[in-house]
């Protein structure tokens, strides 16, 4: 018998991105655990991971090519072989290339954050081809944008540093759920005495674990952050120092909030004014204060907004000055990532017949039944499930039933995307491939090993894409590049923070932290990566795109103070937050995790439940002018009246009516970085 211990790192859409282990006997991994040895991970795993191997070793792989013999959507497949899958394809795309090669559309996300498996190849290959550029906006792009706007890049205090913070705001985001290893080090800083506040339009499940809980409706963050600037600002309790050397527009912001009252705020959030009045003077006056922001806040229209006001707050307190002080929404952008390296834009090849063309993810539905110079008509699909957890799902189901869309989707799973695929790829798990990874929650880079030989006939994406550049007779080398050579030149060595994260050391050793200090407070003396150099309360970066430069009011498009009509109908707010057992939709199909959630549930709070003879367990119907999907009534006290949560995302085939939260939800776009707004969605209830 050989035995060998592999070091691997987790894949998933999770900010703790983990150091694995994993145990492999005679060519069959038997044992997968937490590395002991990366500080983060600290030898656990979340309740999904620790079971990776039943995700791996799943009956339900797909393990050869099909093809589809039933109606778009039916599920149908008969096995083919790789040959007959990738001639189809090739032929199929030189057909369509030769008139516009734009009607071509790749569609990916975060099925695996590995830089070789996730943006690389895929993106060298459709470059090449002159597909049309996918704007990846479904998660994160708001939030990105408001805190670029104002801070630089994505950099933050050291998750690890947040121990010795004396006032903690959890904003938007559960990290008991999905951020558990960040949230050891919040625990750490609680026992040692610092003060707990959770901001959620739910009582989460680390707002219970917090030392105060604040409520507001869902999307009115921004007012919340403007009316704790007015505090700070009219009761003087800000770094008067930090802010004359290290920010700019402080003059002109003290001006735009002058009128931005706690008063002004109490009925646009729902909360009382001297709570607002309370949380900013006890933020104002606590050192070193942290604000720990995640991506829940800005899935509502002002979500970009909401995060550029947040961000201001630590400039005002000069909160930054502290290593665990200052705020948090991601470390991604610590890591001297080489992009044009690893997607080589330069491959396009004739701009001047075809301008690239764009398409935002956020609408596919939209995309796909209206795009026009040129329509789509191929799309390919990997590393994400649109049928499930895209906006207005209704439309982009009607978009994937297609008949005339060639569609091509690689995945692991038969899954409802899947459902609606001409020609279905198998995909490798991360066990079965090589890869590389930065973290967008702490500042360690991982090596992935391949541990196992793919199951089946599965293939890594790259290899897909490899193979399909020498059918349609592309010759540049960089695609035909190993996954060993991209992940070599996929951080750039050059720069400072890369020292240590040469491939070869990575793999050695499984991990290296970037090269920062420690303690690391990234902007105690300044030194914002905006254009100015400091922290911009006054954003040039707005200026020059033509928008507000100044801290604003963006309300939510589907709220009874913005669209008393619409609430008129749909007076429910519904959000729709990560199950604990679900990763999106990843894990979502599996026996353990289906187990574990139950059923599609909506929380609804009692007052709200007796108004529509509702009771707990009541079969509902969660409805708008979009659609309509059903799940069984938890009545609690979690949610506060007038918003209602159904904990996500639902495979439709599993969920019983075939339908998920994002019938209903809303196919706008956010003020900045064209981002969906899932949690920004009007509802009635009633049952079903
Ligand atoms: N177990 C698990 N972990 C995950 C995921 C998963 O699906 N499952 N998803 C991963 C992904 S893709 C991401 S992007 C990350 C981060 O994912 P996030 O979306 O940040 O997810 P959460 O941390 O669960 O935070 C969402 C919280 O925001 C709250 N919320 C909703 N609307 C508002 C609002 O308008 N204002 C405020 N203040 N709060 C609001 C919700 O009630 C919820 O508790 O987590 C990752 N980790
Ligand atoms: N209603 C509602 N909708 C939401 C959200 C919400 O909170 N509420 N959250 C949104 C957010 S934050 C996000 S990030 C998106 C997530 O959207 P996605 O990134 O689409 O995430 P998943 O649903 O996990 O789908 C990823 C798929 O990739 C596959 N995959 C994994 N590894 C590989 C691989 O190596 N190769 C290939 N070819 N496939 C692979 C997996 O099997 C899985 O089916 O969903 C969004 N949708
Ligand atoms: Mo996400």
């Amino acid at each position: 018998m050989t035995k060998r211990t592999v070091r691997a790192a987790c894949p998933h859409d999770c900010p703790d991105t983990c150091a694995m282990e994993v145990t492999v006997e005679d060519g069959r991994a038997v044992k997968i655990r937490g590395a002991d040895d990366l500080p983060f991970t600290n030898g656990a795993l979340c309740t999904k991971v620790a079971h990776y191997l039943e995700r791996v070793y799943s009956p339900e792989r797909l393990l050869y090519p099909m093809k589809r013999v039933g109606r778009k959507g039916e599920g149908r497949f008969e096995r083919i072989g790789w040959d007959e899958a990738l001639d189809t394809i090739a032929a199929r795309f030189r057909t369509i290339a030769d008139e516009d090669p734009r009607a071509i559309l790749p569609y990916s996300y975060a099925g695996t954050m590995g830089l070789v498996q996730g943006e690389s190849l895929d993106r060298r290959f459709f470059h090449r081809l002159g597909a049309s550029l996918l704007d990846r906006t479904i998660c994160a792009s708001a939030g990105a944008m408001g805190w670029k706007a104002t801070v630089g890049a994505s950099v933050g205090t050291d998750p690890e540093a947040v121990v010795d913070a004396k006032l903690i705001l959890i904003w938007g985001g559960n990290p008991v759920v999905s951020n558990l290893h960040g949230w050891r080090y919040l625990q750490e800083a609680k026992r040692r005495g610092a003060r707990l506040v959770c901001i959620d339009p739910r009582r989460s499940e680390t707002a219970a674990r917090c030392h105060e809980h604040l409520a507001p409706w869902p999307g009115t963050d921004g007012a919340l952050a403007l009316a704790m600037m007015q505090v700070l600002i009219a009761d003087d309790l800000v770094d008067h120092d930090y802010l004359a050397r290290h920010a700019v527009g402080f003059e002109a912001l003290a001006e735009r909030v002058r009128g931005c009252t706690p008063e002004w705020a109490a009925p646009l959030t729902g909360l009382p004014a001297e709570t607002i009045r309370a949380l900013a003077r006890d933020y104002g006056g606590t050192r070193p204060s942290l604000i720990r922001l995640n991506y829940g806040l800005n899935r509502c229209a002002g979500g970009g907004m909401a995060v550029r006001n947040i961000a201001c707050l630590p400039a005002l307190t000069g909160a930054w000055r502290h290593p665990a002080g200052g705020a948090l929404l991601s470390t991604s952008g610590n890591f001297p990532v080489a992009g044009a390296v690893l997607e080589r834009p330069d491959l396009y090849p004739d701009t001047q017949r075809f301008p690239p063309r764009t398409i935002n993810m956020s609408t596919i539905g939209e995309d796909l039944l209206t795009a026009a110079d040129p329509p789509i008509r191929a799309i390919y699909v990997y590393n994400s499930n649109p049928v499930a957890v895209a906006p207005d799902g209704n439309r982009v189901r009607e978009g994937f039933a297609r008949e005339d869309l060639f569609c091509v989707v690689h995945e692991l799973f038969r899954t409802d995307t899947a459902d609606y695929a001409d020609i279905l790829l198998p995909a490798t798990s991360q066990l079965e491939h090589a890869d590389v990874h930065k973290s967008y929650g702490h500042l360690y880079a991982l090596a992935n090993r391949p541990a196992i030989a793919p199951l089946g006939e599965a293939k890594p994406n790259t290899e897909v894409f490899r193979l399909l550049a020498a059918r349609l007779g592309f010759s540049e080398p960089a695609l035909f590049e190993s996954d060993e050579a991209i992940a070599a030149a996929a951080f750039d060595l050059r720069d400072p923070r890369a020292y240590g994260l040469d491939a070869a050391r990575l793999a050695e050793r499984g991990w290296a932290r970037l090269n920062l200090p420690r303690p690391f407070a990234p902007f105690a003396e300044g030194g914002f990566p905006t254009p100015s150099g400091k922290c911009e309360l006054h954003s040039s970066l707005l200026a020059a795109a033509g928008m507000d430069p100044l801290p604003a009011w963006h309300p939510p498009r589907e709220s009874p103070v913005s669209n008393p009509a619409l609430a008129a109908r749909y007076p429910l707010a519904l959000i729709s937050p990560p199950a604990r057992n679900f990763l999106n939709s990843s894990f979502a199909n599996l026996p353990r995790f289906l187990e574990q959630e139950g059923a599609p549930t909506l929380e609804i709070h009692p007052g709200d439940a007796a108004a529509r003879g509702i009771a707990d367990g009541t079969p509902l119907s969660i409805f708008n002018d979009r659609g309509a999907f059903r799940a069984r009534a938890v009545v609690t006290d979690r949610v506060r009246p007038g918003v209602v949560s159904a904990p996500s995302i639902w495979w439709r085939k599993f969920s019983g009516d075939g339908q998920n939260a994002n019938a209903v939800t809303s196919g706008a776009l956010t003020d900045m970085g064209g981002g969906a707004v899932f949690y920004d969605c009007l509802v009635e209830v009633k049952r079903a």
